[in-house]
């Protein structure tokens, strides 16, 4: 069995939200295209208690994109974003959710970020994703949505770590910052992930 793997299609990630994506809306169509040619959906959606400390608002005389060490984690602080309930973590109206079986959502905890759908940037406690698809008969797992460089890159790194066969479809997901794209790509290669276009989806299906 395949799964797709929709990572924080949310609002704030979108342009007009509080942590944008460049071009993170040109997404959307493709991924509501795909849909159909797997055998399981499932999203992620970021979920933040306000004031949670991924937050440079939480930090005195920081601003976002400073980056701190918490917890003896480095964190990069971000606006505002994706707060339990707010619009702008609602994920974005043109996304198609009708297929989706569930969706897991992280980072709700305040004192750790979780960029992953699996595990929370410590690796200490688990979404419960991996169980999941493992239950469903999952093995390869096919990952797009937002950010590329960030819940997009550690939720195929983890996946890999959970031996899922895993690609990432290039042309659905979009980088907060391309060139750290282009290093996590290499990363992930490195690890046996795989970059694909949709376009040549059929040959892996
Ligand atoms: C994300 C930064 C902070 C993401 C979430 O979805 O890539 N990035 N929270
Ligand atoms: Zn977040």
């Amino acid at each position: 069995m395949n799964a797709l793997l929709i990572v924080d299609v949310q609002n704030d990630f979108i342009p007009g939200g509080s942590l944008p994506v460049p071009q993170g809306d040109e997404i959307i169509p493709l991924i509501n295209s795909l849909q159909h040619t797997f055998n399981l959906i499932v999203a992620t959606q970021d979920w933040h208690p306000a004031h949670h400390k991924s937050f440079a608002s939480s930090h005195a005389g920081k601003k976002p994109f400073d980056s701190i060490t918490l917890h003896g984690l480095e964190q990069v602080l971000w606006p505002d974003h994706c707060i339990q309930g707010s619009t702008g973590a609602a994920f974005h109206h043109a996304l198609d959710m009708n297929k989706v079986e569930a969706i897991f959502r992280k980072g709700m905890e305040s004192e750790i970020d979780s960029y992953s759908g699996f595990y929370d940037n410590g690796h200490k406690k688990s979404t419960g994703l991996a169980g999941y698809l493992r239950e469903h008969k999952v093995q390869e797992i096919f990952i797009c949505g937002l950010a590329a460089d960030y819940c997009v890159f550690y939720t195929a790194k983890d996946a890999l770590q959970e031996n899922f066969k895993t690609y990432i479809i290039e042309d659905a997901t979009r980088a907060i910052n391309p060139r750290d794209f282009e290093k996590a790509k290499s990363i992930l290669q490195a690890e046996g992930g795989q970059l694909i276009e949709s376009k040549l989806l059929h040959r892996h299906l």
